[in-house]
């Protein structure tokens, strides 16, 4: 019978393999995910809440007020970072500033966290994939101080650990701690991550685009073109398009199969809509760890210098030759702007 990995015995075995490593990021990694079980729990049964047991923000019959499963969410990863002294911050896409940990409570660790909860806000009241997206960076300020925004504002190239938890057919986690990519599938029956999936590799191609192509009019010239190369009918072309409008979920599919996800700078959004911090440079984390690619365009995303808490900025992100490609049009047709 083949043995079974859980993801436990697997963040124990990690640390293992580093001489001089403390625990403090295996303490947090199992933070997460037990907190992701929590929300695994409650996705599941989101649409009992909403439609059965009385919608979010009323009280229920128990007297209880009904929580949107993002705020749920977030104050559950909120709680168990609060629990870890491993932590001194936390940023959270649903908060709009940093949130510093109490250094009297014992909070003097040397890692910040930043987090979107719960992604694909529009899927979550209409049973589509969504996920969790997370990211640990050391702190530059000194241990044993409160955290400043500065410990926040790293360059994506920093992360020490970054993943997400797709909350799909299956619940899944898939982090990197810059030595590869394994994911997690979840066995509820057992309240077990066990490793299904070691040593994600992104195939180098795919046949797979994914964006949000209502928005076509607005795009520059060069994504336009590319946009049509992907439909054109030539050497394995045309790409099937495949957007759920969960990027975690699109990425998470691209990542197995091959493929690459675009959000794009727009007329209308002219720094895209996904933020640098806490859903670009995680997923850009992983991809380049899988062998895949991330960047703005033209610039690797993980080199990006961030300059406020909640920036946006555009993601081209998947398959290596995919990627490249893009970049050959957007460099063929909109310069330098
Ligand atoms: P959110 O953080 O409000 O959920 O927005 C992020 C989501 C991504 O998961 C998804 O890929 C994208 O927004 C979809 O946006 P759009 O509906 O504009 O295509
Ligand atoms: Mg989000």
């Amino acid at each position: 019978m083949k043995k079974v990995v859980t993801l436990g015995q697997f963040i124990v075995k990690k640390q293992e393999d580093f001489p001089y490593a403390t625990g403090e990021l295996s303490n947090l990694l199992s933070a997460l995910r037990l907190a992701s079980k929590i929300v695994s729990r409650e996705v599941n049964k989101a649409g009992l809440v909403d439609d059965i047991r009385g919608a979010s923000g009323v009280t229920n019959i128990q007297g209880e007020t009904q929580m949107k499963l993002d705020d749920y969410a977030n104050m559950e990863f909120i709680n168990s970072m609060m629990a870890q002294e491993e932590i001194c911050g936390m940023a959270s896409e649903e908060d709009d500033d940093i949130i510093v940990f109490d250094t009297e409570e014992g909070h003097n660790g040397k890692y910040v966290l930043l987090i979107d909860p719960l992604d694909g806000s529009s899927n979550i009241n209409v049973n589509v994939s969504i996920g969790t997206i997370f990211s640990i960076y050391r702190r530059v300020s000194p241990v044993g101080t409160k955290a400043v925004l500065e410990d926040f504002f790293q360059k994506g190239r920093e992360q020490v650990a970054a993943g997400y938890v797709v909350y799909g057919s299956s619940t899944m986690m898939v982090f990197t701690t810059g030595n590869g990519v394994n994911g997690f599938t979840y066995d509820s029956s057992i309240g077990t991550f066990c490793l299904s999936h070691p040593n994600m590799q992104m195939p180098v191609d795919g046949s797979i685009y994914s964006v949000n192509e209502g928005n076509y009019r607005y795009f520059s010239d060069g994504v336009k073109k590319y946009i049509k190369y992907c439909q054109e009918e030539d050497e394995g072309r045309p790409y099937a398009a495949r957007y759920i409008g969960s990027l975690v979920a699109d990425f998470h599919r691209n990542l197995i199969k091959g493929g690459i996800y675009f959000y794009p700078a727009s007329g209308m959004s002219p720094k895209g809509k996904l933020r640098l911090l806490y859903e670009n440079n995680p997923l850009a984390f992983i991809a380049e760890q899988a062998g895949g690619m991330a960047t703005d365009g033209r610039q690797a995303i993980l080199d990006l210098q961030p300059t406020e808490l909640h920036e946006r900025c555009p993601l081209f992100i998947g398959s290596k030759n995919m990627v490249e490609k893009v970049h050959e049009f957007i460099a063929l047709y909109d310069g330098d702007a």
